[in-house]
């Protein structure tokens, strides 16, 4: 109620003093006495605008320098590589465009201010002016987003062969993550399955879900292609690694993908930083309801023989959750007898 009160505060003076001005400046034409003249004010916002420009350029760099350390976390991907790369080129090349053009602006509004001496040249147009300050700027963009297309398409190509598969599904608010299990395929799912406890809605008419298994952090093993496959199940979110430079929205009902080779271990980092418990962390850079900011979840990079380990000795979904097998189909109850170590559920009736 306070804040409101002042913002009509605020806005009633502001009026007052619009109407000033312009009473003011219809008894200067009444006098006849409207014609320009070379008042202080001139020269004080010409000093003005070359104070902000001052100002700007030392917080612009300052905070450039102060902060470098947020642009350079390490990189522990392939094309890792290739992104900074671009980032730096298109950084460099548009921070350069940026300053110059601020200080020019800054400085005509300073140096060619009014003043009775000056007479204004009439100035209609420059061929010469305008074919440079076009083509320069549309060569230079045309190789950044060429390269950019370049780069971006063989980030995005098909995954190789073998790639390991995780499935990342968002929602409000957390992650889950997927494996295939034994027989390296995902099982199916159905968003109408969907309950409390089967948050992915798997599809138990599917045996290749019957060794699916569902872990708390996401486990990755170093040196090999991993595929990423993405989905949200109610808003948008992005999942966002920042260590591997991967980047990729979540969008219900529209599944992405992103695949990547992951070239340091979680140990291997750990050492890098000197920081005994730094881990990998997955987070969602989608602004997506309250819960946004709880979206995290760990990821450790294995050496492979360590990921093979802990692959072998994940519990399938289904056998954490033997309740479910009521919904494997008669004919399946065998296979997922065998894929679970369960009972089948025609047995016990
Ligand atoms: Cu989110």
């Amino acid at each position: 109620m306070f804040q409101v009160a002042i913002g009509i505060g605020v806005v009633l003076v502001l009026v007052i003093l619009l109407m000033l001005f312009r009473v003011q400046s219809l008894l200067n034409v009444a006098k006849g006495s409207d014609k320009k003249i070379e008042s202080t004010s001139n020269r004080v916002n010409g000093l003005l605008f070359l104070l902000f420009m001052i100002a700007g350029l030392i917080a612009f760099f300052w905070y450039s320098i102060a902060e470098v350390d947020n642009y350079k976390l390490p990189n522990a991907s392939d094309h890792g590589i290739l992104t900074d790369q671009m980032f730096w080129i298109t950084t460099v090349i548009t921070g350069i465009v940026f300053v110059l053009g601020n200080i020019a602006l800054f400085w005509f509004a300073f140096r060619y201010q009014y003043k009775e001496a000056n007479k204004a040249t009439f100035y209609p147009d420059n061929h010469k002016l305008e074919i440079i300050w076009t083509v320069i700027p549309a060569i230079v963009l045309t190789l950044l987003v060429g390269y950019g297309l370049k780069v971006w398409t063989q980030i995005t190509d098909d995954p190789p062969q073998g790639a390991e598969v995780v499935e990342i599904m968002g929602y409000q608010f957390a992650w889950k993550v997927r494996y295939p299990g034994k027989d390296g395929l995902l099982g199916a799912y159905d968003y109408q399955k969907i309950d409390a406890i089967n948050e992915f809605g798997m599809d138990f008419s599917d045996k290749a879900n019957f060794d699916d298994f569902v872990p708390r952090e996401i486990h990755v093993p170093k040196g090999q292609p991993v595929l990423l496959k993405i989905r949200a199940r109610d808003v948008l979110h992005s999942v966002y690694l920042p260590h591997f430079r991967v980047k990729m929205d979540a969008v219900p009902g529209m599944p992405t993908r992103f695949w990547f080779v992951p070239t340091k271990s979680t140990a291997e980092m750990r050492e890098e930083t000197g920081n005994p418990d730094f881990n990998y962390e997955l987070a969602c850079t989608e602004i997506c309801g309250r819960g946004h900011f709880s979206m995290r979840m760990v990821l450790v990079v294995d050496e492979p023989a360590d990921y093979k380990a802990w692959y072998a000795i994940q519990e399938p979904w289904l056998t954490q959750n033997p309740s479910y097998m009521a919904q494997v189909p008669a004919n399946l109850q065998e296979v997922a007898s065998i894929a679970t170590g369960l009972e089948t559920v025609i047995d016990n009736n």
